[in-house]
């Protein structure tokens, strides 16, 4: 592959370029902050590739309100340049807006049935996300960014995340012991996680890969939620629980800082120089209850 000519400053290698975040996981898993890598370079390099890239997004009931916001701040933010499929998995098809997008990008609308427990809302994502790996993405696309909707992209998302296997550092955990992380502690769960051991505690709300580790992912998550549900269990943080236990044993090949899945609700630290993707207030009672 031969690169282009390209001017920037050189790498320095005795002078790291964080001193205040781990920038590597211990297997050699790096983790995506600002400043840690150079957009240009990887751009030059996956410009010769041609990926295309879908992104899936569940607006199950009254979550279709955050459709909207969320294609058009990612049409100025998510993947710009690129070839991008929005895969809009709802059971309300005609509430989903038709919008302009710029070139090369789409929407695809996937009918999907809903569930009366917001849990099996979330949690059934995992399902879908399996069943159209084969039929649909692996076709169709080569990376996959599996993420909530009710979320806003508030500056740059890039090349810089690809990678065969990706998880996000849930903003409301990094920094905290093991053992206080919220894993599923029951060990007749299939999530379970023993309080010695754990690496980060992974969010739900973003995750990713190439379509055959997504698929091999999403089937993990999905079969060990049937199996808990015959014994009548269900995972404390429900499809973020069975995802931390694949992640354990099936380590990210690159893993995102909480850049990417921030909640002002939990203020803006100094080490974070960028909001990536926010969450979207919003007033649980309302959004959730009765429907
Ligand atoms: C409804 C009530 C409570 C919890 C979830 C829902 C819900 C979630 C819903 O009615 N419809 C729906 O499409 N979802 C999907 O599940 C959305 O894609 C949403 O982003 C995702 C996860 O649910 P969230 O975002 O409410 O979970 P938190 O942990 O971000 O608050
Ligand atoms: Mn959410």
């Amino acid at each position: 592959m031969k690169l282009p000519r390209m001017v920037y400053n050189q790498p320095e290698v005795v002078q790291p370029v964080r001193t205040d975040v781990l920038i590597m996981s211990p297997w050699l898993a790096p983790i995506v902050w600002d400043g840690t890598y150079n957009l240009g370079i990887l751009n030059a390099q996956y410009r010769q590739r041609k990926f295309r890239v879908g992104i899936t997004i569940f607006a199950i009931k009254k979550y279709t309100v955050f459709v909207k916001k969320f294609i058009e701040s990612a049409e100025k933010y998510f993947m710009v340049g690129q070839k991008v499929t929005y895969y809009i998995f709802t059971d309300r098809a005609s509430d989903i807006p038709v919008m302009n997008l710029a070139e090369g990008r789409s929407i695809a609308v996937l009918k999907v049935p809903s569930y009366p427990r917001w849990q099996d809302v979330s949690m059934r994502r995992m399902e879908m996300i399996r069943d159209s790996s084969h039929t649909r993405f692996s076709h169709e696309v080569d990376y996959l960014v599996c993420v909530d909707v009710d979320m806003t992209f508030n500056d740059e998302v890039g090349v810089e995340i690809l990678s065969n296997l990706f998880g996000t550092l849930h903003p409301g955990m990094f920094g905290l012991p093991r053992d206080s992380y919220t894993y599923e502690r029951n060990p007749q769960s299939e999530a379970y996680i023993p309080a010695d051991e754990g690496d980060f505690y992974y969010a739900g709300g973003f995750f990713g890969g190439n379509t055959e580790e997504v698929y091999k992912l999403t089937n993990f998550c999905h079969k060990a939620m049937m199996v808990d549900k015959e014994k009548n269990i269900e995972a404390v943080w429900h499809d973020e629980s069975y995802l931390n236990r694949y992640f354990l044993y099936h380590k990210p090949t690159k893993i995102l800082s909480p850049e990417y899945l921030w909640d002002d609700n939990f203020g803006i630290p100094a080490f974070l120089k960028r909001r990536r993707f926010l969450a979207v207030p919003k007033n649980h009672d309302e959004i959730r209850n009765r429907r």
